[in-house]
């Protein structure tokens, strides 16, 4: 079913929709879907003057911050590099979607927040490093509700190949490429939440993509080149011949304050321990309203 017009029934839930369900130990349509389909879609969470502030800050700085990387570049723990970035997913109109989603927790954000532009990415989930992979345990916790928000900063029509696409609920079987593929269609500020089990893929590279990469690969150090800024650089030359326009995204990662998001943060620090960052007093003032501790990874060793 790749690329399906069937809709995830969350799909066409708009702002400022508020379904809270205030009963102690029910739950609300946003958690019912993430914990069964592993996804969903919020439409309209920012205006369109956001979503330009947002693209343009997060072009700005990519120019020449971030790291050459999968053929584009992607600035990790982009809240602690760029104030702007941190402001506005730290913003109440993101915070209070995230508690919809974490009640009747508070809010943990691991410290995790993406920022990339023009990127490829295959198939993949985002614990393949959690000690609970291997045994494949994490799969069936259902007390594992650690999720990443994605904002898209164009729009993706659901067939178009930069689109991002998911496995729906093989976040409770782990990777399971027999599972029916989805292209996720998204209009510019629209968010994606998924959970970070899912097996997920964003751009996939295309044949020329990894033919050059391993070319690169195979002169780079002969010519003594950076292979993945040739890579990178030599994809936007053929971006911009082909008028392709940029692909922006930022993503952040949270879940609700318990033992599987603390243990999936401190296994992020463990593994990024030189990510050492601060965030403007506004920003945590911020997050101290919302009773929202600061992020782990960032967090003095
Ligand atoms: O480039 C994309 O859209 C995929 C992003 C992704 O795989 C991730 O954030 O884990």
């Amino acid at each position: 079913m790749a690329n399906s017009t069937e809709v995830n029934s969350t799909d066409e839930i708009r702002m400022p929709v508020r379904e809270s369900s205030r009963t102690p130990g029910t739950t609300n349509r946003l958690q019912n879907d993430l914990i069964s389909d592993g996804y969903v879609v919020i439409r309209d969470v920012l205006t369109p003057e956001q979503v330009e502030r947002l693209r343009s800050v997060s072009k700005e700085y990519l120019r020449s911050g971030g790291k050459y990387l999968y053929g584009g570049k992607f600035q990790l723990h982009a809240m602690y590099v760029v104030d702007e970035v941190a402001r506005f997913m730290t913003s109440d109109t993101i915070l209070n979607r995230l508690k919809e989603i974490t009640r009747p927790l508070d809010v943990v954000l691991t410290g995790e927040c993406d920022l990339m532009i023009n990127t490829t990415s295959s198939w993949h989930n985002d614990i393949p490093h959690h000690p609970r992979c291997a045994d494949g345990s994490i799969f069936s916790d259902e007390n594992f509700k650690v999720y990443k928000i994605a904002f898209y900063l164009q729009d993706q029509d659901e067939n178009s190949t930069a689109t991002l696409k998911v496995r729906p609920r093989s976040h409770l079987k782990g990777l399971v490429q027999s599972l029916p593929a989805k292209g996720l269609g998204v209009r510019a500020g629209d968010a994606i939440i998924f959970d970070v089990r899912i097996e997920h893929a964003g751009q996939m590279p295309t044949l020329l993509d990894r033919g050059l990469r391993k070319f690169f690969e195979r002169i780079g150090p002969l010519l003594r080149l950076d292979v993945q800024k040739t890579f990178t650089v030599t994809r936007s030359i053929i971006r911009r011949l082909g008028r392709t326009p940029d692909r922006v995204a930022v993503f952040m990662t949270f879940g609700p304050s318990d033992a599987e998001t603390y243990s999936y943060a401190e296994e992020g620090r463990h593994r990024h321990p030189g990510v050492r960052g601060t965030l403007s007093a506004d920003v945590l003032a911020q997050l101290a309203v919302n009773n929202i501790v600061p992020p782990i990874i960032g967090a003095p060793a």
